[in-house]
């Protein structure tokens, strides 16, 4: 997938750093080792889930000779168990069913890669749904607003920081802005996430409006020439009419001061939330026009089989997910990595 950020690395980069004096084989052994590294840090950020799923499966599959009814029975119930969610488990189950009346599957390697292959599916539609993707933004407009919302405590901050460094590192200007101004210590956590990717941040006093906060920064970011203006947002709950508000007001201010803003709204769910998760966020895009997803804390829990549930319910594409608190621990969503890595 393609990020609208990438064209000013393109633009600027010079063509050493592009590969142009590379051969092909160069090229192709530097994509592979970049590959593998991806796959191994996503294994490394689903191995609780892996180890539930394969426990379950070898003892579900011990002293059996044949995959009936009873071990499907089985297989349903640790599906469910990772969170995958009811209809995607039906699903896989009806696949796997097929599979084993056509005499295809009759053994665990047979029928993992079923699982893969049914889950794969889901998950690369879901990528497909995305709607703020380069085609739908207007690449001459800057700032760039990129929003991000969701519940308390499930990363908000923490993700922006990671995204910060990681769209700074693109080659591109990045700021700040602290429009979570209703929890004391809000701003200076995300003070020290600026300082730690060496991003400009725009703050005022706690209780300020949020909306005049984004006013500001907004102005600063025209008149700096910002080409992405990222914005933290209080952990609102939905069913807080006056917070509601607060982000309507978010949007139309943003709208006002730069075309098409807010061009994107990431919404941040906690992994290890689960199917909580999911509903809170089914809540917040009932008020939030959120164009993608971004998975934190996958690397704490052994229910990693949410970001399917997230893909096949929501029909939202998950763009990044969370592998740890450090500022690199950000991965863009990768299915197939995914999906090998819960498995393997
Ligand atoms: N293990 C792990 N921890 C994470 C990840 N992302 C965030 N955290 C931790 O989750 C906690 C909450 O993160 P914040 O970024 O403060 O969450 P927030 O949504 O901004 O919270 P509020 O501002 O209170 O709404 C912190 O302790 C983070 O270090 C992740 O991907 N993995
Ligand atoms: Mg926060």
């Amino acid at each position: 997938m393609a990020f609208f950020w990438r064209r000013k690395k393109e633009d600027t980069f010079s063509s050493s750093v592009l590969g142009l004096d590379k051969s092909i084989e160069e090229l192709q052994a530097q994509e592979a080792a970049v590959e593998r590294e991806i796959g191994v840090r996503f294994n490394r950020a689903i191995e609780k889930t892996r180890h539930s799923i394969n426990n379950r499966l070898d003892t579900i599959f011990e002293g059996r000779k044949q995959i009936d009814e009873e071990l499907l029975d089985e297989l349903e119930e640790m599906l469910i168990s990772t969170d995958i969610g009811v209809a995607t488990t039906l699903q896989v189950l009806d696949a796997i069913r097929r599979g084993v009346s056509r005499q295809e599957i009759s053994d665990l390697s047979a029928l993992k890669a079923a699982m893969k292959r049914e889950l794969l599916t889901i998950l690369n539609q879901s990528t497909q749904k995305g709607v703020a993707d380069e085609t739908s933004v207007d690449l001459a407009i800057k700032p760039y607003v990129l929003m991000v919302v969701g519940v308390n405590g499930v990363g908000k901050t923490t993700t922006i920081g990671k995204l910060s460094q990681r769209i700074k590192n693109e080659g591109n200007e990045v700021l700040i802005c602290a429009a979570d101004t209703f929890r004391a210590a809000a701003s200076d956590q995300l003070e020290i996430w600026a300082d730690r990717a060496g991003v400009q941040i725009v703050q005022q006093k706690q209780g300020t409006d949020p909306a005049a906060v984004l006013f500001d920064a907004l102005a600063a970011a025209k008149a700096r020439g910002t080409d992405v203006l990222i914005v933290d947002t209080a952990g609102r709950l939905h069913n807080k009419a006056n917070l509601m508000a607060e982000l309507e007001k978010m949007k139309r201010i943003s709208s006002r001061e730069v075309e098409g803003a807010p061009h994107e709204t990431l919404l941040v769910i906690d992994a290890v939330t689960g199917q909580n998760g999911l509903e809170q966020a089914r809540q917040f895009m009932k008020v939030a026009d959120v164009t993608g997803i971004v998975l934190t804390k996958l690397d704490g829990t052994a229910k990693g089989g949410i970001a399917v549930a997230i893909a096949k319910e929501l029909s939202l594409p998950i763009r990044y997910v969370g592998i740890g608190e450090q500022v690199d621990d950000l991965m863009v969503f990768d299915p197939e990595s995914y999906v090998n890595g819960l498995f393997n």
